[in-house]
């Protein structure tokens, strides 16, 4: 579309803002740079596009990649040189494990400093190389709309993913003359053909203990539907693969668990003596498969079959009996024209699996004076609402979370499958920023929450009223577990001196209280609910109890 301002000139900082404005970009989070004040300046004028400075780009970067996973559309990410953007290479890789669409700007030395090492210069194509789906520098301020365009077809297409695009200086000053800019790109997907799902339906017909192992990202609420739809109709299981338990509502009578570290080992077994597994949306990753021992490379002992929105993911590890490359959405409606005449073992196969399900995933109270964790999770699954968003990042905190909690929406579920420590609390505040009418509780160990505290003032800033459940067993719980298994009381590295986190909290603007007791939760849940502000929740938990089934002294 040719620009509106005929022969006016503006520069490169003006060009990229207004690319992103007319992808529909209203939020881009950063951490301040020299490097890149064309851009700010260009932001200063431009009052659709809100600009949230963090404290760290670390969080930055997890800001930009939550807001990606909850809108489907790249998350907005500025950082400066050297320093800055190594800090939100964490982001950059989570984006990546975790398929979510995402770009990453960083301002980079001027065109004739380069390749002299000038001032924090490093070579992002390098560096990001094997991090990002793309990774390019910008040499021509005239080309910003086409990098821009190609940047959100990368980023949104096939398998989403991160893009990385380095901007050097002086490109951002430069002055162009009559920009044209692309349309709001929309991602090319392919519609599965009639064969594959005349060989589909024939393959479900033919089983009688089928498991739909659902996973990925591409999803809309529709193409959820849909599957479930379908699993209902046919009384077929659903699985969710590892933190994508948000995909089907886990109250439904055919929701039957989630795969990924701590497994339910009926589920697992369950997978094992399946005859057939039809993957939809899911890599068939690391985690999900227990190690790749859920299934056996290269041919699985279950007839698979792998619908996935890129080709490259099909065949991967596993050689499917029959490979299905589509969008998500073509691939749920589809779904409708499939009927699978009832089948009494199949049935039972089904309830067998959900009753397994229920009790797994029903707390059992733990003894003792600590809080005890699963009552909180419970508590929490049974009062927040339907479309309440919960976080978390890494540690056996989350082991809680993912078995007690019952999500219930699509996108209600931000939690890395990179692993990443510290992505709960700034998942949370860009939840909070997207939604600011629902419920955002973010869950961090105290090994998490330290990674990135200080953005409680982040959130107090932009008013990202969220609540923040700070699991404090004084230690790096999940590699004391693995210690303890593998070197047996040879303790190292993994006690953490913890800070006064109610105090902490306060001195960033927050509200905050500490949690002694599990009768307690409840109250000081609502009272944090209702602060007006950020609030913490300090819960001491038994630094013995590892997880729900393991315990360090009886
Ligand atoms: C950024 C990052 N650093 C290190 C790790 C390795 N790691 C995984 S879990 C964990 C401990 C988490 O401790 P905490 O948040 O206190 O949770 P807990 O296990 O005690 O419940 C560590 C160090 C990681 N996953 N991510
Ligand atoms: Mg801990």
């Amino acid at each position: 579309m040719p620009d509106e301002r005929n022969n006016v000139q503006v520069t490169g900082g003006q060009v990229l803002a207004e690319a992103l404005r007319r992808q529909r970009v209203d939020r881009v989070y950063c951490v301040p740079g020299e490097s890149y004040l064309p851009v700010l300046d260009a932001l200063y004028d431009m009052p659709e596009i809100s600009v949230v400075s963090a404290r760290h780009e670390g969080a930055a970067a997890n800001m930009a990649e939550a807001d990606g996973k909850l809108t489907g559309r790249p998350g907005i990410c500025f950082v400066t040189r050297g320093p800055g953007a190594t800090h939100a290479s964490v982001g950059v890789h989570t984006a990546f494990q975790d398929s979510t669409p995402m770009i990453l700007f960083i301002g980079q030395v001027a065109r004739d400093a380069r390749d002299r090492e000038g001032f924090q210069e490093v070579d992002f194509r390098a560096m990001f190389g094997a991090l990002a789906k793309w990774a390019a520098e910008i040499d021509d301020a005239a080309r910003i709309p086409e990098y821009i365009a190609r940047a959100y077809h990368v980023a949104m297409s096939g398998r989403a993913g991160p893009v990385v695009l380095s901007l050097p200086e002086d490109v951002l000053s430069a002055a162009i003359t009559s920009p044209t800019y692309a349309q709001p790109v929309v991602a090319a997907a392919a519609a599965p053909r009639a064969a594959d799902l005349d060989s589909l339906a024939a393959m479900l017909k033919a089983a009688s203990r089928p498991i739909l192992l659902i996973g990925g990202t591409g999803w809309t609420r529709e193409s959820c539907h849909s599957v479930f739809d379908f699993a209902r109709r046919n009384a077929l299981p659903l699985v969710a693969s590892w933190r994508r338990q948000d995909l089907i509502d886990n109250r439904c009578e055919n929701y039957c668990g989630h795969l990924g570290l701590g497994p339910d080992p009926n589920l697992t077994a369950r997978l094992k003596s399946a005859d057939l597994v039809v993957a939809i949306g899911s890599r068939l990753g690391e985690n999900t498969t227990s190690g790749y021992s859920l299934f056996t490379s290269p041919v699985p002992q279950q007839a698979l079959v792998h619908v996935h929105p890129d080709p490259n993911e099909l065949g991967r590890v596993y050689q499917p009996g029959l490979s299905i490359a589509c969008g998500l959405a073509d691939f749920g409606n589809a779904l409708s024209s499939i009927e699978i005449p009832g089948n009494e073992r199949r049935a039972a196969w089904l309830r067998e699996a959900r009753e397994a399900y229920v009790k797994f995933s029903t707390p059992v109270p733990l003894a003792g004076d600590y809080v005890d964790m699963g009552a909180v999770v419970g508590w929490l699954s049974g009062h927040l609402a339907d479309d309440a968003i919960v976080t978390n990042g890494a540690g056996n905190y989350t082991v809680w979370l993912h078995r007690y909690f019952r999500y219930r929406q699509p996108r209600t579920e931000l939690a890395p499958v990179s692993g990443a420590m510290g992505y709960g609390v700034p998942a949370a505040i860009a939840a909070k920023l997207r939604y600011p009418k629902r419920e955002v509780v973010a869950f961090a160990g105290d090994g998490c929450f330290l990674m990135y505290p200080q953005e409680i003032g982040t959130a107090v800033q932009h008013r990202a009223n969220l609540v923040i459940v700070v699991v404090n067993n004084g230690i790096y719980g999940t590699i004391r577990m693995h210690q303890e298994r593998r070197y047996p009381g040879r303790v190292i590295a993994t006690d953490i001196i913890n800070p006064d986190f109610v105090a902490l909290a306060r001195s960033l603007g927050a509200f905050a209280a500490r949690v002694e007791t599990t009768d307690g939760f409840a109250d000081a849940y609502r009272r944090a609910a209702e602060a007006g502000r950020p609030a913490v929740l300090e819960l001491r938990v038994d630094p013995d109890q590892l997880t729900p089934a393991y315990r360090l002294k009886a």
